[in-house]
């Protein structure tokens, strides 16, 4: 690795990929694609009045479209309790057999027994491409290394349909925790099998997710794992998420990243910065 002659303090604020006002206690996710975005299938998005409390909007015209996807009807868990490749809640709110709980905190439950999106309404009721009423669990894995250039790299994965790029992750499996589905996820996605004993959890909430409604929607474990310096590990893309391979860590890239993943990747290099006493330019390079 090119040993860089850069100096940490000779970085000027502006040049910082991560900004210094940028903290994980101020950065809080809103829904911001999951009321602007929609995947195919979906309706469209009813508008409302920004900050108005859910028991108000009705009355103020809030007319947002119900629709669930029929593969998630086709994957009804009721219809055989022991299928693992069954996964959604039941239609019929009243027989989920399971609490609504959040990394958010207490949520709100409708008239009808319907959990209501903590981050507020998606312009959508129903539950989507998602199978679980509430929280739908995800997790996802950044891992990072330095190549020989002395830039900061991620594996990346691409979102089937829209392309965009995207940390591997994915949904928990039944009884599964979110350090064993993130190792799993990054093996079957990138074919990389790493050990996760030493990630770190970055972040655990709310993801601006474009499919998630009103009552339906998705919370993730983010994990970081950073690989030895210009780790050779290779990365072979598994045709579902289409190519996965090491990308620089830039302003380009996070501007681009799927849902959230800028703010969990801005959070894992943040505390990466913090821990190495090194910084992240624009340009991805180690100073
Ligand atoms: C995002 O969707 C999560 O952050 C995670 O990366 C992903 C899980 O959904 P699938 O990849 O299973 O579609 O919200």
């Amino acid at each position: 690795m090119v040993e860089s002659s850069r100096n940490t303090n000779t970085i000027i604020s502006s040049d910082r990929l991560i900004s210094l006002s940028f903290d994980s206690k101020s950065h809080i996710v809103r829904n911001i694609k999951s009321t602007s975005e929609r995947p195919n299938g979906y309706p469209r998005r009813a508008k409302f009045y920004e900050g108005m409390p859910w028991r108000s909007l009705k009355e103020n015209g809030y007319k947002p479209a119900e629709y669930t996807d029929p593969k998630v009807f086709k994957k009804d868990k009721t219809k055989d309790p022991n299928d693992p490749k069954l996964w959604a809640d039941p239609a019929d709110i009243n027989k989920v057999d399971h609490p609504f709980l959040s990394f958010e905190g207490i949520l709100k439950i409708d008239k009808n027994g319907r959990p209501l999106n903590p981050k507020g309404p998606t312009g959508i009721e129903g539950r989507g491409l998602l199978g679980l009423w509430g929280a739908n669990y995800a997790t996802d894995a950044i891992v990072t290394r330095i190549n020989d250039q002395g830039q900061l790299e991620m594996a990346i994965v691409t979102r089937p349909g829209s392309n965009q790029p995207a940390t591997a992750g994915g949904m928990l499996d039944r009884g599964e925790t979110a350090i064993e589905a993130a190792k799993r996820e990054f093996k079957e996605e990138t074919t990389g099998d790493l050990d996760f004993t030493n990630a770190i959890k970055v972040y655990e909430g709310y993801v601006d997710d474009p499919r998630n409604t009103d009552n339906a929607w998705i919370e993730t474990t983010a994990y970081h794992l950073h690989l030895e310096d210009n780790s050779n590990t290779e990365l072979k893309g598994n045709g579902k998420e289409g190519a996965a391979k090491w990308a620089v860590v830039n302003k380009e890239l996070l501007d681009n990243l799927y849902a959230s993943h800028a703010n969990t990747v801005k959070l894992a290099v943040s505390m990466w910065q913090n821990k190495t006493h090194k910084v992240v330019d624009k340009n991805g390079f180690v100073r």
